[in-house]
């Protein structure tokens, strides 16, 4: 059961984090004691869990004018959901607070960072969110790939992406592989935002 445990948070960390606990409950073992393989996880094909999370982890397909992320604490899960947005130039996002304390922190040198968004854009820092259904908004106009992160939960992997316009995938600061000095959680975080960008940004051209 330890064992299995452990695959649990594994099988966490590299989707929406944190969404592990309840993952092994329905493994009933019932052949006595020697199951050496038979802890294997089942992962429910409808795309959702116990918690009505919706694994929004796709790639966009194209760029809108305003996306909305939300941003919600469920169990020990944290999420920004979804994961990716893709807008136009001078297009905006809105983050809603749905549950939890959350926060929306460019990963930029200015917040204590690696730079992952465009070298010529500015960074921003928004203040921890606490209040459900308050919000934060952001505007941007240069075209590129945006990371961030959300203070408290970075370590958990709470991470998310914004892309502008249609970048060349190269020379883009924020599909670099992630830095080592990054927390373990964000570096998986952002390495699968890393695929999925890359995938949208190809299936564009
Ligand atoms: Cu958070």
């Amino acid at each position: 059961m330890l064992q299995l445990t452990g695959a649990a948070a594994i099988a966490g960390l590299a989707g929406c984090t944190g969404t592990g606990d309840g993952a092994g409950s329905e493994a009933t073992p019932t052949e006595g004691e020697h199951h050496d393989e038979t802890g294997r996880e089942h992962h429910d094909e409808a795309g959702t869990d116990e918690n009505g999370h919706d694994h929004d982890d796709g790639a966009p397909q194209e760029p809108s004018a305003t996306a909305t992320v939300s941003m919600r604490t469920e169990g020990s899960g944290q999420h920004y959901a979804p994961h990716v947005v893709w807008i136009e130039p001078g297009g905006t996002v809105t983050w809603a607070l749905e549950s939890g304390s959350h926060d929306v922190t460019a990963y930029h040198p200015d917040n204590d960072g690696p730079l992952r968004i465009p070298d010529a854009a500015d960074s921003w820092n928004s203040e921890l969110l606490s209040d459900e259904g308050a919000t934060f908004e952001r505007t941007f106009e240069m075209e590129g790939v945006y990371d961030y992160f959300c203070t408290p939960h970075e370590a958990v992997g709470m991470v998310g992406t914004v892309i502008v316009g249609e970048p060349d995938a190269h020379g883009q600061p924020g599909l670099e592989a992630p830095d080592s000095s990054l927390p373990e959680g964000a570096r998986f975080g952002l390495a699968d935002l890393n695929g999925t960008v890359s995938e949208a940004l190809e299936d564009s051209h």
